[in-house]
């Protein structure tokens, strides 16, 4: 059932290709009826938008066709348990509206494997939480692997983290808990170890036709003047040359993940069955990894094209089919503006991606801790669109990136020419080069004093519970990180939570950053759990103890505020 009724197409009763009537007919009565119900809504929509995209191809119709089997074969594969919750949510659209909470964490930092994260389901319950976002956990390639966000299968769990029966039960016993799973879903890009990128460097043609190629130095450099650069310091540049293919690979983020070609369908049939089997081992909600990088058009900044959005609405059609209980969630980290037809707002209108992270609100908190003035939220709020129905912003205070300064551009260059050294004064007061600063995060990205990019840090060093020598100290920097949360938390939307931060982890060790691969400074957030510490929480007189019952007591004050004011807007 679509949660945004007004689609450009007038939904009804659809002709359905005979292939898929008769599949139909074959399947078992219950399943087949509903799956009827639900095509008559979504086929009309699915095929205008992949029309656009790959309406050119010959055997365009085969292909739509095939693409509407595959997804009814793994509509009926749907274990019961799962079918019956697509039900039940269908029937409430704002199910994930309801007083949620997210958390998010590194199965192996946090619980070691997929197994132990069960053992972690009590901390979840006693904070609240309803919805657990776990950093890559499909087998990745070889290390250095831009921590499981360079997929090399996306049909199987990383063996270091168990197996896809281990994610099956922790599903099911997170679901028995009331906790939703949220997985990445790598839409933009694979690892080099990938089969697809396997065979491509092996000459297969097919497979070459997967990823997008430069003939040539000139041709690189004629994209690259558009471009911008994700990682400048540590992966300069959006190319890679593959000797074996003697061409460029696009490779937006690391030389190693390399970008898929969405003008070739069969690369969205192929994900479009890896999600949705995902779905079927309990996943229900898939965060869609660097949506705005999917379309590339030359002469661009290849960013937030309108063929993005066509993608996303096609995937959530898929998905509406055969696993309607499955929630969407955009990570596109652009400024606020680039925002709305992530929810399906704007040109690009139709039913499209249920969450979309709010990266400028985050940012625009940070930079108002370090001002201690509110006006950058309160220009980020004033561009912060009223949301569809169904829909809602994550809001958050930190999560595995870097803050990234720059989403804040437009706000800031919409208060004059001068305004972005705001931007560079954050920048450098969280790593502790300004007088005065109590921070203790670094700067991501940039060498040079004059630039801004990122920040690295876990909250509680940024907000200055590391540095506190006294008492004093020490509770104002614990009111710094409520305050941050506390606008997360009551901003309207669905608050996530990183993990450690309801007790203040603190930054991975020095001794702990040297044993890690590769040079990513990102690693600075991301330090193990530590039970010790973590047990202190319940020690009245302990910093883990003030700051964790002080969440909690904003997860309550939350939960009464929605129960006093249902349905919330922001
Ligand atoms: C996402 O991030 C992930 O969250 C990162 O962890 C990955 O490195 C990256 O994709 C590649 O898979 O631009 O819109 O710190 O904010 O890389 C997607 C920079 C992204 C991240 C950025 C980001």
């Amino acid at each position: 059932m679509p949660l945004i009724e007004d689609c450009h197409v007038i939904s009804g009763q659809a002709h359905l290709p005979a292939r898929i009537n008769e599949l139909l007919e074959s399947a078992p009565i219950t399943r087949a009826v509903v799956l009827r119900e639900r095509l008559n809504v979504e086929f009309p929509v699915l095929s205008d938008r992949l029309s656009r995209l790959y309406g050119g191809n010959e055997n365009f119709s085969d292909w739509l066709n095939q693409l509407v089997i595959q997804s009814i074969h793994l509509a009926l594969a749907r274990p019961d348990d799962l079918w019956a919750l697509d039900i039940q949510r269908a029937s409430q659209p704002n199910w994930h509206l309801q007083g949620s909470l997210g958390y998010c964490a590194y199965t192996d930092k946090f619980a070691g494997n997929l197994s132990g994260v069960r053992q972690r389901i009590s901390h979840l319950q006693e904070l609240g939480v309803t919805y657990l976002h776990l950093l890559p956990f499909l087998k990745p390639g070889t290390p250095p692997n831009d921590g499981g966000f360079a997929v090399a299968s996306y049909d199987e769990v990383d063996p270091a983290l168990g197996n896809n029966q281990d994610l099956q039960t922790l599903t099911k016993e997170l679901r028995a808990a009331g906790i939703s799973l949220c997985s990445d879903f790598v839409l933009n890009h694979v690892s080099h170890e990938h089969k697809w990128a396997v065979q491509a460097r092996a000459g297969d043609t097919h497979y070459q036709s997967y990823f997008h190629w430069a003939q040539s130095a000139e041709e690189v450099a004629s994209h690259e003047k558009n471009l911008i650069q994700i990682f400048p310091n540590t992966a300069p540049g959006n190319f890679t040359y593959i000797p074996e293919v003697k061409a460029w690979a696009w490779t937006t983020f690391y030389p190693y993940q390399w970008d898929l070609n969405y003008t070739q369908p069969d690369v969205f049939a192929e994900m479009t069955k890896s999600l949705l089997q995902l779905a079927n081992l309990g996943v229900e909600a898939f965060r869609l990894d660097s949506t705005g990088f999917l379309w590339k058009r030359a002469g661009t900044n290849c960013m937030n094209q309108p063929e993005v959005h066509w993608i996303l609405q096609a995937l959530r059609c898929i998905t509406n089919i055969a696993a309607p209980g499955v929630l969407l969630k955009a990570e596109a980290i652009m400024p606020t503006q680039d925002l709305p037809p992530y929810f399906g707002l704007g040109d690009t209108k139709g039913a499209e991606c249920h969450v979309a992270y709010h990266s400028s609100l985050m940012s625009a908190s940070w930079v108002a801790l370090a001002e201690e003035n509110t006006q950058i939220i309160q220009d980020v709020l004033s561009h912060t669109p009223a949301l569809p129905d169904g829909c809602a912003w994550m809001t958050y205070v930190r999560c595995h990136d870097d803050i990234g300064w720059n989403v804040l551009r437009p706000e800031l260059d919409a208060r004059g020419p001068d305004q972005r050294a705001r931007l560079l004064h954050a920048s450098q007061f969280f790593a502790g080069q300004v007088t005065g600063s109590y921070a203790q995060g670094a700067s991501f990205q940039t060498t040079d004093l004059h630039t801004a990019h990122g920040t690295n840090g876990m909250a509680a060093a940024l907000v200055g519970i590391g540095s506190a020598t006294s008492e004093e100290e020490r509770n104002l920097a614990i009111d710094r990180l409520l305050l941050l949360q506390g606008l997360s938390f009551f901003m309207g939307g669905l608050p996530l939570l990183y993990m450690g931060d309801e007790w203040g982890l603190s930054n991975t060790s020095a001794e702990e950053l040297d044993t890690r691969k590769g040079p990513d400074g990102r690693e600075l957030h991301r330090p193990y759990w530590d039970d010790k510490l973590a047990a202190l929480r319940q020690v009245t007189g302990t910093t883990q103890h003030h700051l964790f019952h002080k969440i909690q007591q904003l997860v309550q004050l939350r939960k009464c505020n929605l129960l006093c004011h249902p349905p919330y807007r922001c």
